[in-house]
């Protein structure tokens, strides 16, 4: 079973067997920790050379990550309080061939923020001043160690909202955010963070400092080099500074909890949400009755609906006049009852309610992580298809007799779906006994391979990390990659920068790697 105690965690490098140190990298040395100490605050740096058991046990939680599935062995974390220590750290490491981790809230789910090997970690979380919020145009500028939940209650203060929101919030970074390009709740509404963050200051591997904080919605000057930087998950760069556009928090919200018996009616509450709801519809998110069964089991939740069913759906609105969204919400809620396509419906009363409901959806990831080792995917595919992905990993689980239900034995225990259907980005999460490779194997690259055949790609919004990063060419063509690794290699020659990761060497390119 999946263990809760860290130290009893198999570290990344002996589970899977085809990950190799790679021998260019130095290993930490004394001398090393000595420079590092001469340019950061004493208490910023963390080492475990000395073998102090309290030092090891603070370093397990930045070496494991949040879902308990990958280990790294960094023997050393790094915790700048400005861009100009960011920047000495990381031209010592260039120069003395040492490899990075950057980190934030270390809340990701592909194990991109843990170290493979010994990866020096350098962590943005002393870094998480506001550096200015400008009311008239709503931009917010900050260090990228600012914690998601402390930007929203910042700008919140002031009648704003960050333009994104999730379950983590209270972990994750806003630099990991843009690291991870991470979508979120409201991206139906509030669109991605390509076009939210304005501006972006970077240190770059050798050292060099981007300063591109730009704080303007437009620009037409040049190629927009930030770009690279929001999704790069830490391979080219650390995000030491970030500008992003914050919208206004709406004056009325409004929440429906809705069942439903088939997913064909679920694509027809959606099709009528659009067209009812329009320019205030904010969030379109569902879950699946197995993924009801783990909330309800540990998390001892329960939606505000009488009876049970197969799908639940949340829908949310943000407008600026009440009575004007009240009116809309009624007509949708008229066309879904002539209908006929759900079962059941219930209106929020009040913020608090909305809040409750939104409560029940974030924590669906959390009870599927307390109900064993879980694999989870965050697959993008066209809205038509997107839950036929949950019936064939339930068909193909159970044809290999790994998933055999109401069997105490199995060594699936659930697959549960659930996701923002509004954005087209579904979320599988198979919950096991433990980690096993022959799992593993048995599902990747099966799953990936299912989505691109029905025109999706292997990550919406979670990213590459280790997990994905070897089969990037399922859902990228090699000229594209080609020009991924050229831009790798302009920006970090060395390698330097979460390696092993995104782009690594051996990558799985066609079907015959893989496939007999
Ligand atoms: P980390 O996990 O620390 O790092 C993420 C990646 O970015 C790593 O590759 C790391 O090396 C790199 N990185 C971190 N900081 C920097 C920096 N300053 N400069 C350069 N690189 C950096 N994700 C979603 O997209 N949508 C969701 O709805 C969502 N919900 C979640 C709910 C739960 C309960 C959990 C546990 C996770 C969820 N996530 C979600 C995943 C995760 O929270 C996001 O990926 C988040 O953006 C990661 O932020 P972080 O600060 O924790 O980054
Ligand atoms: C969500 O939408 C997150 O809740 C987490 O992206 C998904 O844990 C997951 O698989
Ligand atoms: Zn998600």
């Amino acid at each position: 079973m999946a263990t809760n105690n860290l130290e009893e965690i198999e570290f990344t490098a002996n589970h899977y067997s085809n990950l190799i140190r790679d021998e260019r990298y130095n290993r930490l040395t004394k001398e090393h920790v000595e420079y590092f100490k001469s340019i950061l605050p004493k208490d910023n740096v963390i080492c475990s050379l000395d073998d102090s058991e309290e030092t090891k046990k603070e370093l397990l939680k930045y070496n494991i990550d949040w879902m308990k599935k990958y280990r790294g062995q960094s023997q050393l974390v790094l915790l700048p309080t400005s861009t100009d220590e960011v920047s000495q750290c990381l031209r010592y490491c260039n120069e003395n061939n040492l490899a990075v981790v950057p980190q934030s809230g270390n809340s990701g789910l592909v194990g991109g923020s843990v170290p493979v090997f010994d990866e020096i970690i350098i962590s943005t979380k002393a870094m998480n001043k506001i550096i200015d919020f400008d009311d008239v145009s709503g931009v917010l500028t900050c260090n990228a160690g600012c914690v998601l939940a402390d930007l929203e209650a910042y700008v919140e203060e002031r009648g704003f909202m960050v333009p994104l929101d999730m379950g983590s919030k209270k972990y994750c970074c806003i630099g990991g955010n843009v690291s991870s390009n991470a979508g979120g709740l409201r991206y139906l509404r509030y669109g991605s963070l390509h076009s939210n963050v304005l501006g972006l200051e970077v240190v770059l591997a050798n050292g060099q400092v981007i300063d591109n904080l730009s704080k303007l919605r437009k620009d037409s000057t040049g190629y927009d080099i930030k770009q690279l930087f929001i999704g790069a998950e830490g391979t080219l760069g650390i995000i030491t500074n970030v500008a992003i556009s914050t919208p206004r928090k709406p004056k009325a919200v409004n929440a429906v909890f809705l069942s439903t018996d088939s997913w064909e009616n679920v694509q027809a509450i959606y099709k009528t949400a659009k067209e009812h709801l329009q320019e205030i519809i904010s969030a379109f998110e569902f879950f699946d009755e197995d993924a009801y069964s783990l909330v309800k089991q540990h998390m001892q939740l329960q939606v505000p609906l009488k009876e049970e069913n197969k799908f639940y759906v949340l829908v949310e609105t943000h407008g600026s006049n009440k009575q004007h969204d009240n009116e809309k919400l009624h007509s949708f809620l008229e066309a879904i009852k002539t209908s006929n396509v759900a079962r059941e419906g219930y209106v929020s009363k009040d913020d608090q309610q909305t809040r409750s409901f939104w409560i029940i959806r974030e924590s669906v990831p959390v009870a599927c992580s307390k109900n064993g080792a879980v694999f989870k995917y965050d697959l993008s595919i066209p809205i038509a298809q997107i839950y036929d992905v949950a019936i064939y990993m339930r068909k193909y689980l159970k044809e290999a007799n790994v998933y055999r239900p109401g069997d105490e034995t199995s060594e699936v225990i659930n697959v549960a779906a659930y996701g923002h259907i509004g954005d087209g980005n579904i979320h599988i999460n198979i919950s096991c006994k433990s980690y096993s490779e022959e799992i593993a194997n048995l599902i990747e690259p099966e799953i990936f391979y299912w989505t691109r055949d029905h025109n999706g790609v292997i990550s919406g919004e979670h990213g590459l990390g280790l997990m994905k990063g070897k089969y990037l060419a399922i859902s990228k063509p090699g000229s594209m990659i080609r020009i991924m690794e050229s831009i790798k290699n302009i920006l970090d020659p060395n390698y330097i920068m979460n390696p092993y990761k995104y782009l690594p060497k051996k990558r799985i390119t066609r079907l015959s790697d893989i496939r007999s």
